[in-house]
C-alpha cells in the first residue's frame, strides 16, 4: 500500500480523504493555497506544501505546483478529490508521466466521459438507454433543425465539453433553435474552450437519479445503489437521498445491473457515477462523473462501504474482493449540504465561525473541516459542511434529521441550515414527491 498520498484539494473533501488515508496507515500531504494555511485538513496532515495564492487557477489548478509538491515530499500517489482537476485527463496523464499513481479512473475513461457526445455513443454501445438526441455534434442551423425534427421539440442544446448544466439552452421550435444555436455555441466556446454542441429531446419534469459504481479495472464491478439528487437550485445540489423515494426494488435492480454490466465491459476503475434522468418509469443516461462525488457519504451509510478507502485500494492494484450479492443496502440516508450563504437569497457569507457545535448521536455523521475560530475564505465554493443522516426507514431518517439540524450551531456566519429546516416541514419533501424543478419553485416562494 502507498506510504504517502498527496491530497490536491481543500475543505471537507480533503479532510474526508485524509481520514481514509490515516485509517489505512498512509501518511498525508496537504497541498494548499495561502488562503487555506489554517484549514483543519492542513492542520491534521503529516506534511503540508503551499502551492500558491488564493485564486484556484494559481493553486488548486496549478499542475506544475502540485507535481512539484508531490516530488519534494516523496508522495507515491495523488488524490485529486472532486472539482478542480479531478476529471482532467491531461492532469491524470501528467501525474502518471511523473511516476505517481493517480487515484482515480484510467486516463482514457476520463477523456471518454469528458466528451459528452462520445460518452453517449459509448453508453449506446454498452447497452445503456439514453435520451433521444442528435447522433453527434450539430454544426449549423440547418443541421440542427434537421436533427431536431427527428428528435422532437422541445430540444435542449448542450455543450459536448460541458456537464453540470452550464450553457444549456431550451428551444421549443425551429425559430428558437435558429436563435439559440449560435448563442449556445459561443457560450460553449467561452466556458469550455470548445464550441461543439449537441441536441437532446428536453424532458419537462424528470428526477435526477445517479448510480454509484466501484470498479477495480480487473473485471470486478459493483454498484452501491442510487442517489436521488433532484433537490437542486441553479445546478447546485442541496439535499440528496438514497434510496430514491421514486423507485421500486425492480427498477433499482434494473438500473444497477445495467450500470454494472456496462462498467464491467468498459473495464472501469475507481469510483464513478452514472447520471440518469428518470421520468414516467424510464431511465435516460445523460452523463458519467468519473470522480468521487460530494454526496458519496449517503451511499456509504446504506452500504457500509468506505468509498475513499476502496479508491485507495483499487489505485494500489487490489481487486474489489467482493461481489454484488455481498453488498447489502440497508435503511435510508439523507445528506443536507450546508453552505456559508444567506438562506434567503444565497449570497455568500464567508467570515469567522464564532460558535461551533456539531450534532451527534445514533445515525448522525458530519463531514466538515469547520472549527470554532476558523475563517471561511471568500475564494472558493461555499460548501462548509455535510450533515449525513442514516435511519432504518425514511421516516426515522427524517425525524433524526430534524433533531440534528436543531442541535447544529454555526455562529458568526449565515448558513443554509434554516433552509433545510423549512424544507423538512414541507409536504412534498416529506412525501418524497419532487422533481428537478421543485426546489427552485420552493425557494422562490419561500425566499
Ligand atoms: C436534461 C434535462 C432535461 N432533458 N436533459 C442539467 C445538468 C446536466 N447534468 C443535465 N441537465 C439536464 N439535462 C434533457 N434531455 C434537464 C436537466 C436539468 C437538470 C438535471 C439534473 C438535475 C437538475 C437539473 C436542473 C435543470 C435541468
Amino acid at each position: 500500500m502507498f506510504e504517502k498520498v498527496l491530497i490536491a484539494n481543500r475543505g471537507e473533501i480533503a479532510l474526508r480523504i485524509h481520514r481514509a488515508c490515516r485509517e489505512m496507515g498512509i501518511k498525508t500531504v496537504a497541498a494548499h493555497s495561502t488562503a487555506d494555511a489554517n484549514a483543519m485538513n492542513v492542520r491534521l496532515a503529516d506534511e503540508t506544501v503551499c502551492i500558491g495564492p488564493p485564486p484556484a487557477r494559481d493553486s488548486y489548478l496549478n499542475v506544475a505546483a502540485i507535481l512539484t509538491a508531490a516530488t519534494i515530499t516523496g508522495a507515491d500517489a495523488i488524490h485529486p478529490g472532486l472539482g478542480f482537476l479531478a476529471e482532467n485527463a491531461d492532469f491524470a496523464a501528467a501525474v502518471e508521466e511523473h511516476g505517481f499513481v493517480f487515484i482515480g479512473p484510467a486516463v482514457e475513461h476520463l477523456r471518454l466521459m469528458g466528451d459528452k457526445v462520445a460518452a453517449k455513443a459509448a453508453a449506446v454501445r454498452l447497452g445503456i438507454p439514453i435520451v433521444r438526441g442528435s447522433p453527434g455534434a450539430v454544426r449549423d442551423i440547418a443541421a440542427a433543425q434537421n436533427a431536431a425534427s427527428t428528435v422532437g421539440y422541445p430540444v435542449l442544446i448542450k455543450a459536448a465539453a460541458g456537464g453540470g448544466g452550464r450553457g444549456m439552452k431550451i428551444a421549443r421550435d425551429r425559430a428558437e433553435l435558429a436563435q439559440m444555436l449560435p448563442l449556445a455555441q459561443r457560450e460553449a466556446e467561452a466556458f469550455f474552450g470548445k464550441g461543439e454542441v449537441y441536441l437532446e429531446h428536453y424532458l419537462e419534469r424528470p428526477r435526477h437519479i445517479e448510480v454509484q459504481i466501484l470498479g477495480d479495472g480487473q473485471g470486478g464491478v459493483v454498484h452501491l445503489g442510487e442517489r436521488d439528487c433532484s433537490l437542486q437550485r441553479s445546478h447546485q445540489k442541496i439535499v440528496e437521498e438514497t434510496p430514491s423515494p421514486a423507485l421500486n426494488p425492480e427498477e433499482r435492480d434494473r438500473i444497477g445491473a445495467l450500470a454494472v454490466g456496462a462498467m464491467r465491459e468498459l473495464g472501469y476503475r475507481s469510483a464513478g457515477t452514472l447520471e440518469f434522468l428518470y421520468q414516467d418509469g424510464e431511465f435516460y443516461f445523460i452523463e458519467m462523473n468519473t470522480r468521487l462525488q460530494v454526496e458519496h457519504p449517503i451511499s456509504e451509510m446504506v452500504s457500509g462501504v468506505d468509498i475513499v478507502r476502496e479508491q485507495l485500494r483499487i489505485a494500489d492494484g487490489a481487486p474489489l474482493g467482493y461481489r454484488q450479492a455481498e453488498i447489502r443496502l440497508s435503511g435510508h440516508a439523507i445528506e443536507c449540504r450546508i453552505n456559508a450563504e444567506s438562506p434567503q437569497d444565497f449570497r455568500p457569507s464567508p467570515g469567522r465561525v464564532t460558535d461551533y457545535h456539531v450534532p451527534g448521536g445514533l445515525g448522525v455523521r458530519v463531514d466538515s473541516a469547520l472549527y470554532q475560530g476558523y475563517v471561511v475564505p471568500p475564494f472558493y465554493d461555499s460548501l462548509i459542511s455535510k450533515l449525513i443522516i442514516h435511519g432504518r426507514t425514511r421516516n426515522e431518517c427524517l425525524m433524526r434529521l430534524r433533531r440534528a439540524l436543531e442541535e447544529y450551531v454555526i455562529g458568526g456566519i449565515e448558513t443554509t441550515i434554516p433552509l433545510h429546516q423549512r424544507l423538512l416541514d414541507t409536504r412534498e419533501f416529506i412525501d418524497g414527491d419532487y422533481d428537478i424543478h421543485w426546489l427552485e419553485r420552493f425557494v422562490g416562494r419561500a425566499g
